[in-house]
Formats: structure tokens, C-alpha cells, sequence
């Protein structure tokens, strides 16, 4: 730092090639303004500084490039990258960077009127959620604090595609489609653990960087100075059904058929191999999945977990089907994946025989899935009526009761409820919410959230509005006390989903968009953009009239019930009826 700092009158030049990284400290007392400017590492980039008496700019250009793993740094991109943004000049950099914004904003916001402190979690979320993912590399995916903080290393977890998946592929599919080109990178590595573990077909790491190994930490240390083993890199092999549901979902929303006869195909069909040579005919004649946890990391290597079941099962019903819907994208597209696999002919049939034969703890006479097998013998204690929640129940409770007990950490049966509605009979999402809601701790920022979403799905508005809330303020608020390592970007995707998919109820049904949104009281107004099979669609609830907006054709299905109509792009109007909603007009 100089001595003493120099003024710099307006206009005055700076050297062209200045540090590139430095840190800039802008004094300001009265009637005195300046910068020091301190080098902390080399390089090449341009510095400005005018400092009028009321005002100081500084402006710094820094072209970036890219080296995948092992290639030498990529120089020259970036000095053509730095040599073009020269050209360019400051003024119309950041011209373009408001524009790009602006662009990825109105493909995004959402807007909420009766609730100011909810609006601003929001977009606090959304342009966290906007700036995590790269549409353009499959290098990598987003990390469980985004790009924000050290915590969990960096490491890719199911929070990608299950918490964050869903607001890419519904406003920015082509940030969906890099991270699941990310997944299909490391299929290799995906086939290697399996095989590794005695299984075939494909298992994704459970914590995974930059070559999809798994980098889940076998221990960590606790507050006391203990040593815990971490057995989730072992067990939370639920993992392989994410990704093949967040492959399947993007198809579904995004209609990119390309993706999945390119790359998606294999991951459904290699995670539905896993599952079929994971799970093992018990003495009862019925497939089981044992030894695995959930995503209620409370409990520890458990047997038949019905979210694990019932996600593999589906993982290898979807997978099952794709012969038939590769034929109709490209006759040629089956052929070549299932001779890549080398998939014997009655392969298929023998998975299909697994998935039928699997237990799912599912009750049809009270409508209840079963946690896990046993999970009701354990000891009854509701969350709800120990302490204010969210808690760490592992804590309150002490780890060994809580084994004992069916205290649950995070939306579990809940999850597999809120993640694959279509295939419930009527009446089970209720009953579920009603058993599991006051049994969750909420001990992981990830359940919240979803706890709003599927609130909002079941008619319990008051609690889908609490939980929503509590997502939204969760990192604002630094309501799970470890703010100091970034944000909790899973939750910030599951608070779009509260938003879009809880409250405003759109889904991917069949070959139509369902929208079925519902207002909470308090709320005067509701609108979000979303993106369906290369539409743009804007839907805005005001009390009982929505209005769409559509800027191509879409094929769309108002409320539960509603038939599916072909509309062209235009305005259009509806208004509640009942539970359901009058036909589509053309708002003139
Ligand atoms: O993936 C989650 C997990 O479900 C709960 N613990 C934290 C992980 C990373 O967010």
C-alpha cells in the first residue's frame, strides 16, 4: 500500500497491465475519497480509476478460460476473452451483463403480493439458484452451498437433482441438461462403484466432485472431540433413483427427446440394473433392499426404506419403457444403447420381475407407507411436542434413542410423496402428511421446503404458508446457524418448487402441462414464468381468476381434473369453479 495514497485526478491513466487480483479499500471521510489498491496476485488486467470529489469508479476486466482436469491452464482463451472485453470497453460489458440478468430474471421471478418478507427470501433464492449452475459445461454441477461458502467441500449431493433439478428444467433447461450431462460424465466412475460393491449397472457417488467418484468423508469429528464414522457414502444408495428421476422429469418437462436418447437412456437403464441385482429375494418370495439409510439419515442401516423401494421400483418401471420410446424418437437409438450396455434380451423382463416382486411397506388399508421395516415398533415420539422446530433431533433426543425412535430428520416418506404424486391413489398424500409432519424435526435445511410444497398439494395452507416461510428465511435469518458456510442452496430449489409446484400446482402429467394453483389467505396475487416442451408460459393467480400467458403452443390441463387442451400461443383466462377451473378462454 503506498504510504501515503495518492489522489487520482479523473482521466488520470492507470498502467495497462495491472495486478489482476487486489484488494480495493475505498476511504471516505468527510469531504476525502480514494482507493488503495493492494496486488495480492499477478496477472493481466486493466485498472480505471476516477475519483470526482463526489464519486469514485473502478472498473477491472478480467477474461476467464476453462481446463478440464490434467490440460494445461487455459491462457489463450482467456487472453482472447480479456482482448475482446478490452474492445468491447467497461460501458458495454456491464450494458451486456444487465441484459443477461435481466434475461435470466424474467425467466424466473416470481412474484408473490401479501407477503413482502417471503418476496424477498425469494429472489434472494432465485439469484442464487440463477448464478449456481453453468448451462454451458458439464464439468461440473452445483455443490450442496452453491458457490458460496466451504461447507461440505465443494460436494455434489441428491440435492442437485432432486432440490434444484426442477426449477432448471421448468425456467432454464439448458442448466438442467448440463447437470445431468455431469452425471452422465461420470457414469464410468457411477459403474466402477457398483461394481466395486458387487452390484452391476451404475451407483452415483453419494458425495461427488470432479471425477464422480465417491468423496464422502468416512468420519467426522463432533463438537465433544469424538470421532462418528459417516455411513451415508455406504448407504444412501437412493442416490441411483435421483438421478434417473431427475433424467426422466427433465425429459418429461423440457420434451428433449435428444437428451434422452443420447445420454439419459443410459442412466435410467444402467441405475435400474443396480437396482435389480441390489435388491435379493427374501425367504417371503418378495425382493427387499437392505442395509441402506434414507433420506431420514437419523436412522442407520435399515432394511427395505419405502422411499429407497419405491423410487427403485419406478427407476426400474421408466427404465422398462424406453425401448418403446426410443423407437419413436429414432429407430436406431435403442439398437445402439442396449448393444453399448450389451443388454440380453430377456434382461428387461427380469428387472421388471425385481420390481414387482419389491416390498414397499405400504399399507392399503390405513393408506400409510411404512418408513422403514420396523419403523413403527419404534417408540412414538412427535417432534412436534418436544421443542420448537426445526432441532436436531439425533441432539435433543440423544443419538441412541433417537435410533429407537421414530423421530424423523427430514422428509422421508414425505419425500417419495412429494417427488412421484402420479403414482398414489387418492387419499395417501394426506394421510401421510397428517402421520409424518408432527414426527419431522427438520433436523436438515433440505425438509422445510418440501414440507410447504406438499402442505400447499394437500390443502393444509396454513402450515404450507409456515413452512414456506421458514425455507425462504432459512440463510436471511441464519436459521440453521451455519450461514459462516454458505448458503443452503437445496433449499432454495425446494422453495421454488413450495412456490411453483406446491402452490402453484404445475406438473408434468402425460404429454400435458397440469397448472392447479391455490392461494393461501393473505395472498392477493401469484405469478411465475415457466418453461413447457420449448413454451414459455406465465401464470398468475388473483383470487379465483388465472390468467396464461403462452408464447408457442402447449398442450395444458387445468386443475386435478381438468381436460387437456391444445392452446396456441395468446392470453388466455380461467376461473375457479369448485376445486377445479372454467375452460381456458382467449383473454381478448
Ligand atoms: O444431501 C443432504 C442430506 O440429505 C442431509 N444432510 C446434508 C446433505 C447436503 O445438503
Amino acid at each position: 500500500p503506498p504510504a501515503t495514497p495518492a489522489r487520482l485526478a479523473d482521466g488520470v491513466p492507470m498502467p495497462r497491465e495491472s495486478p489482476a487480483l487486489a484488494r480495493v479499500i475505498a476511504h471516505m471521510e468527510p469531504g476525502r475519497r480514494f482507493f488503495e489498491i493492494h496486488a495480492v496476485e499477478g496477472g493481466s488486467a486493466a485498472f480505471a480509476i476516477s475519483t470526482a470529489e463526489e464519486a469514485g469508479r473502478l472498473t477491472r476486466i478480467v477474461g476467464l478460460g476453462r481446463a478440464r482436469k490434467g490440460e494445461p491452464p487455459p491462457g489463450d482463451e482467456a487472453e482472447a476473452a480479456l482482448a475482446r472485453a478490452r474492445a468491447a470497453g467497461a460501458e458495454a460489458l456491464v450494458a451486456q451483463h444487465r441484459d443477461a440478468w435481466a434475461a435470466r430474471w424474467a425467466d424466473a421471478d416470481i412474484e408473490v403480493d401479501g407477503d413482502l418478507e417471503l418476496q424477498r427470501g425469494l429472489r434472494f433464492a432465485l439469484y442464487h439458484l440463477i448464478s449456481s449452475a453453468d448451462p454451458d459445461s458439464d464439468l461440473a454441477s452445483v455443490g450442496a452451498r452453491g458457490l458460496t461458502g466451504p461447507g461440505y467441500r465443494g460436494h455434489v449431493f441428491w440435492d442437485t437433482e432432486v432440490f434444484l433439478l426442477p426449477f432448471y428444467a421448468w425456467t432454464h433447461p439448458a442448466s438442467a441438461r448440463a447437470l445431468l450431462a455431469y452425471r452422465y460424465r461420470t457414469l464410468d466412475a457411477a459403474r466402477a462403484r457398483a461394481a466395486a460393491l458387487g452390484y452391476r449397472g451404475a451407483l452415483f457417488a453419494w458425495e461427488s466432485a470432479d471425477t464422480g467418484e465417491d468423496v464422502t468423508p468416512p468420519f467426522g469429528i463432533m463438537p465433544d472431540g469424538v470421532k462418528m464414522p459417516i455411513l451415508t457414502g455406504e448407504q444412501e444408495h437412493h442416490i441411483a433413483a435421483d438421478v434417473a428421476w431427475a433424467v426422466w422429469r427433465y425429459w418429461e418437462i423440457s420434451g428433449d427427446d435428444a437428451f434422452l436418447a443420447e445420454k439419459g437412456a443410459e442412466i435410467m437403464l444402467e441405475t435400474a440394473r443396480f437396482w435389480a441385482s441390489r435388491a435379493r429375494r427374501g425367504d417371503d418370495g418378495r425382493f427387499h433392499i437392505e442395509r441402506v439409510i434414507g433420506p431420514d439419515e437419523y436412522h442407520e442401516t435399515i432394511d427395505d426404506n419405502a422411499f429407497t423401494n419405491v423410487l427403485a421400483r419406478w427407476n426400474i418401471e421408466r427404465a422398462a419403457e424406453l425401448p418403446g420410446i426410443l423407437a419413436r424418437i429414432d429407430p436406431d437409438a435403442w439398437p445402439a444403447v442396449s448393444r453399448r450396455l450389451g443388454l440380453a434380451d430377456d434382461e428387461l423382463k427380469a428387472w421388471l420381475e425385481v420390481a414387482n416382486g419389491l416390498v414397499d411397506g405400504f399399507d392399503p388399508k390405513t393408506k400409510l407407507f411404512e418408513q422403514f421395516a420396523g419403523f413403527f415398533g419404534l417408540e412414538d415420539v412427535k417432534a412436534v411436542d418436544i421443542a420448537e422446530r426445526p432441532f436436531a433431533g439425533d441432539i435433543v433426543l440423544g443419538r441412541e434413542r433417537t435410533d429407537r425412535a421414530q423421530m424423523v430428520k427430514q422428509a422421508d416418506v414425505l419425500m417419495l410423496v412429494h417427488m412421484l404424486p402420479e403414482i398414489l391413489e387418492p387419499g395417501v398424500a394426506e394421510v401421510n402428511y397428517a402421520y409424518y409432519e408432527p414426527r419431522t424435526s427438520h433436523g436438515s435445511s433440505l425438509s422445510p421446503a418440501i414440507h410447504g410444497a406438499l402442505a400447499a398439494r394437500v390443502g393444509q395452507l396454513e402450515d404450507a404458508v409456515a413452512y414456506t416461510r421458514m425455507a425462504a428465511a432459512l440463510d436471511l435469518a441464519n436459521g440453521m446457524g451455519n450461514a459462516s458456510q454458505g448458503v443452503h442452496v437445496a433449499t432454495m430449489g425446494g422453495l421454488w418448487q413450495a412456490m411453483a409446484v406446491g402452490f402453484g400446482g404445475v406438473a408434468a402429467v402425460g404429454s400435458s402441462l397440469r397448472i392447479d394453483p391455490v392461494l393461501p389467505p393473505g395472498w392477493t396475487r401469484l405469478r411465475f414464468p415457466i418453461r413447457w416442451r420449448g413454451s414459455r408460459v406465465v401464470v398468475e393467480v388473483e383470487d379465483r381468476r388465472l390468467a396464461l400467458e403462452l408464447d408457442g403452443p402447449a398442450e395444458v390441463r387445468l386443475g386435478t381434473r381438468g381436460e387437456p387442451r391444445r392452446l396456441g400461443a395468446g392470453r388466455y383466462r380461467a376461473t375457479r369453479r369448485g376445486d377445479g377451473w372454467s375452460t381456458p378462454e382467449v383473454d381478448r
